[in-house]
């Protein structure tokens, strides 16, 4: 095949995400050959590219027509299922590249995956990328987050495409940086996706505390959530929560959001990201309750069957049915959202940093805050502080320590204190924002009471403590003293 008629990059796996970057990557002037394992999907991204405007883009059925129609260095980027199926695309395809060539996992994959992957390619002398892709199907079209990590000399291969491909932000350039070796890529997404799991629960908390203790339509949340957008909230998320509360049902009378079952969905980042949270001794408290709050949310018919057994014992649904003031509960929850943010962001953030410490990665904390301000679904005007508080001190030990957020956090405390404290008194669950707040409340004490815990330890155990006065390791025959005093 002659140089010319060849593709730059090629794509593999065209389902939501596949289909969607393979046409924002030729309509971004980068001629693209295409393949999918099933062919009706192959014909239907054809399609699909020619009608949205003739896009440069090939499709192919067999896979070493479509290899070989790629130039060389041959990159290609792989878009199916994590798991299984991105082991099996590689078999496929590897067979038919030669050395130098690349291939880019763009799924949510375990980092470790990738490394394995990147190690048994290295031998084949065949180069590989496992890279974040955030935004969904949107993203993917017009401009997603993309977080690459593996070789650095794969990357500057397709640097040139990612740079435009991305989601293009005013004044912070385009949402893509090499995030570092390895597995780093699929290691921030995963991280960047627990976030996303605590964004939605504080949001979902705000929601539940204003719709129950302060009895506000879905008329006057949607007004709340569109006023919120417009501030330091600013962020996707706040805005199509907006949006939801403007839908009327179309099956029915009402809202549609009432009409959805609150059982929530996962598909597993949320679940790795508390479990590496775990690994590595960091707390990641808000996150972690946001996965419960998904796992409990799963027992709707238990749930049910509970809260028709407390109803029969005499706990009313709302504890507490105060009179609140509107605009000062409005204003309250805005700021406890807030301020619970930082605390979700700070835990993410140094779970991101210990990891990179763990493996050597080199990970710029500010340089993820910038590529997640466009394209993917955290991004949010409040990244442009994490950006400009890591920019000021790189070595930042936690974000409630910058000192725009410490003194944000101050302004905020007694609002968020409110919030907390009517919905603990209400029978309203907020479990995100009570793990913020504990985050906070831990973190900035100089004395827990760790001294108790540490002392049980060692008397039961003869696990040894530190003293506060003098150097060194002890234990204490506690027991003995304590029977010797009786
Ligand atoms: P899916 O995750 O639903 O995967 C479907 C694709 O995997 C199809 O192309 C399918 O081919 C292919 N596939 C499967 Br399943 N088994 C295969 C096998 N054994 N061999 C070859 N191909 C196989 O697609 P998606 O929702 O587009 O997501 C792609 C990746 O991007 C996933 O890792 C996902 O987690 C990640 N992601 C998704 C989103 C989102 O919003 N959907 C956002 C960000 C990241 P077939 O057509 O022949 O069955």
């Amino acid at each position: 095949m002659a140089s010319e008629t060849l593709s730059r990059i090629g794509l593999a796996g065209l389902a939501v995400m596949g289909q969607n970057l393979a046409l924002n990557i030729a309509e971004k002037g980068f001629p693209i050959s295409v393949y999918n394992r099933t062919t009706s999907k192959v014909d239907e991204t054809v399609e699909r590219a020619k009608k949205e405007g003739n896009l440069p883009l090939r499709g192919f059925h067999d896979p070493k027509s479509f290899v070989l129609s790629i130039q060389k260095p041959r990159v290609i980027i792989m878009l199916v299922k994590a798991g299984a199926p991105v082991d099996q695309t590689i078999k496929t395809l590897s067979v038919h590249l030669e050395k130098g060539d690349c291939i880019i996992d763009g799924g949510n994959e375990w980092y470790e995956n990738t490394e394995r992957r990147e190690k048994a390619m290295n031998d084949l002398g065949l180069l590989y990328l496992g890279m974040g892709v955030s935004g969904g199907e949107e993203g993917a079209r017009h401009g997603p987050s993309l977080m690459p990590g593996g070789s650095f000399e794969a990357y500057k291969n397709i640097e040139d495409i990612l740079l435009k491909v991305a989601a293009q932000v005013p004044d912070s350039g385009p949402c893509v940086t090499y995030i570092g070796k390895g597995g780093s890529g699929n290691f921030v997404k995963m991280v960047h996706n627990g976030i996303e799991y605590g964004d939605m629960q504080l949001i979902a908390e705000a929601y539940d505390v204003l719709k129950t203790v302060g009895k506000l339509s879905n008329e006057e949340l949607h007004q709340v959530f569109a006023e919120w957008n417009k501030g330091e909230l600013l962020s996707f998320l706040i805005e199509i929560t907006a949006d939801i509360f403007s839908i009327k049902d179309d099956k029915g009378q009402g809202h549609l959001v009432d009409k959805v079952l609150d059982k929530t969905g996962m598909k597993g980042t949320g679940k790795w990201t508390v479990q590496q949270a775990a690994e590595l001794s960091v707390a990641a408290p808000t996150i972690a309750s946001s996965l419960d709050s998904r796992f409990l949310s799963g027992l709707k018919d238990e749930r049910v069957n509970a809260a028709k057994i407390f109803r029969d014992g005499g706990l009313a649904d709302v504890l507490c049915d105060q009179v609140v003031d509107k605009k000062q509960l409005i204003d309250d929850v805005r700021q406890a959202l807030y301020a619970s943010k930082i605390c979700s962001y700070a835990q993410g953030m140094n779970l991101i940093r210990a990891k990179s410490i763990e493996k050597g990665w080199d990970l710029k904390l500010g340089e993820l805050a910038r590529i997640w301000k466009g394209g993917c679904i955290i991004r949010a005007i409040f990244l442009d502080r994490i950006k400009k508080a890591y920019d000021r001190n790189p070595d930042l030990a936690s974000l409630l320590i910058d000192p725009e957020f410490a003194k944000e956090i101050v302004d905020r405390q007694s609002a968020w204190r409110r919030v907390v404290s009517l919905a603990i008194n209400s029978g309203i669950s907020t479990p995100g924002m009570c793990a913020s707040l504990a985050y906070f409340d831990s973190y900035r004490r100089e004395s827990l009471p760790a001294n108790l815990v540490q002392a049980q330890r060692d008397y039961f155990g003869a696990h040894t403590y530190e003293r506060i006065d003098v150097e060194g390791s002890f234990h204490t025959e506690w027991f003995k003293l304590a029977k010797l005093k009786i």
